[in-house]
Formats: structure tokens, C-alpha cells, sequence
């Protein structure tokens, strides 16, 4: 009998509240934007199955609850965790400054192997930016992760961004069961602007 899956991977998003975790997460799994109640609330997991490198992924999306209104993210939440993605707002700044505590709380709670990407998020509302991107791309580097700018309301950028993570989870993945002999992707040679926003 077929397998359903290869691998499954838990993400999850962490970020201020309002940055647009929850919509991100409806986008990727149901391709969807709702403004209204849901991502007030904001949901358990998602489900989404891909396909990458031949290999059927299920990946598993957290969601918080909106404690991190409260910064009681507790460790709980990071348990299992394979991949985080980090959410800030490009028109908002503080929710860029707080990226170092979330780190924080990422070295704190996750474990150590856990594949970490920036995303700012919004990248529709170019005329309320107040984040530039060449500062959220010098941040990403000094941590050694992949940065993208989204919309979850136009739809940018976050197959991209979902996808990129999972594929460096597969690679680190096989490369530790040593069923690949495949070189690491290399950061730098990600393609110059290919997670550039623009929205159509
Ligand atoms: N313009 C714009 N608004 C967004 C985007 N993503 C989320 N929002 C809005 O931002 C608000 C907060 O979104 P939500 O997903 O609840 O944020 P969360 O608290 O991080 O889960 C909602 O009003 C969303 O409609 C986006 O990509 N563009
Ligand atoms: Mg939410």
C-alpha cells in the first residue's frame, strides 16, 4: 500500500500579535485570505501535503493561539518543532525589534536543531512601509537564515516561503540519516531578489 506520506514536518509561526501568523497560515494551507474573525481567534494546525525532491511532505502548521499577546509562549508549543517561521510586519517596527526577543525565545524553547526563516509580512502595503528590507536582510544573515517579504492578502511569496523551509528541513533531515550526498544549500546562492515582493 502506498504510503500517504514520506515525512511530516511540524512548523510553526511566532511572531507579535497582528503580523499576520494566522492569515499566513490559511493562505498557504486552504489558499484563502480571511480578514475577519478567524485570525482574531487563530486556529490549532493546519495541514498542507507537498511535494518536494519526489518526496510526499505532510506539513503540520501551529498556530498560536494569540498568548503571544501575553509573551506566554510556553515550551509546550515549541515541542517537536522542526521549522519556525518568524513574523514581523513591515509596517510595523516594533514588531521588527521584538524578531530578537522572539529568537530569544526560540534558543530558550526549541530545540537546537530547529531550521528557523524571516518572513515580513504585509508587503501589499508599500506605502505604509517602515520596515526596510535591506534592514530585516542584514538581520537575517547575522542569524544565518533565508528571508522572504509576503502577503498573505495578495498571496506573495508564501508558497515560497513555506516551501523553502520544508526543503531545508528535508535536506538537513536526509543529510543526518546520510541518505543524500546532496551539498547543503549554500544561503548565498539563493538567486539575487527571488524573495523580492511584488505584488501584481
Ligand atoms: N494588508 C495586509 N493585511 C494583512 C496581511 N496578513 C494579515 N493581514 C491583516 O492583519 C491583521 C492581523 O492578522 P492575523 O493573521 O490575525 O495576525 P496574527 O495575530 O499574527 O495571527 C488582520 O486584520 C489581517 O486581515 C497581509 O498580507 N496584508
Ligand atoms: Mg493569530
Amino acid at each position: 500500500m502506498a504510503k500517504a506520506y514520506d515525512h511530516l514536518f511540524k512548523l510553526l509561526l511566532i511572531g507579535d500579535s497582528g503580523v499576520g501568523k494566522t492569515c499566513l497560515i490559511i493562505r498557504f494551507a486552504e489558499d484563502n485570505f480571511t480578514s475577519t474573525y478567524i485570525s482574531t481567534i487563530g486556529i490549532d494546525f493546519k495541514i498542507r501535503t507537498v511535494e518536494i525532491e519526489g518526496k510526499k511532505i505532510k506539513l503540520q502548521v501551529w498556530d498560536t493561539a494569540g498568548q503571544e499577546r501575553f509573551k506566554t509562549i510556553t515550551t509546550a508549543y515549541y515541542r517537536g518543532a522542526m521549522g519556525i517561521i518568524l513574523v514581523y510586519d513591515i509596517t510595523d517596527e516594533k514588531s521588527f525589534e521584538n524578531i530578537q526577543n522572539w529568537m530569544k525565545s526560540i534558543k530558550e524553547n526549541a530545540s537546537a536543531g530547529v531550521e528557523r526563516l524571516l518572513i515580513g509580512n504585509k508587503c501589499d502595503m508599500e506605502s505604509k512601509r517602515k520596515v526596510q528590507r535591506e534592514d530585516a536582510e542584514k538581520l537575517a544573515k547575522e542569524y544565518g537564515i533565508r528571508f522572504f517579504e509576503t502577503s498573505a492578502k495578495s498571496s506573495v511569496n508564501v508558497e515560497e516561503a513555506f516551501n523553502t523551509l520544508a526543503r531545508d528541513i528535508l535536506l538537513k533531515t536526509s543529510r543526518k540519516a546520510g541518505q543524500s550526498s546532496k551539498p547543503s544549500l549554500d544561503l548565498g546562492s539563493q538567486k539575487k531578489g527571488s524573495s523580492k515582493c511584488s505584488v501584481a
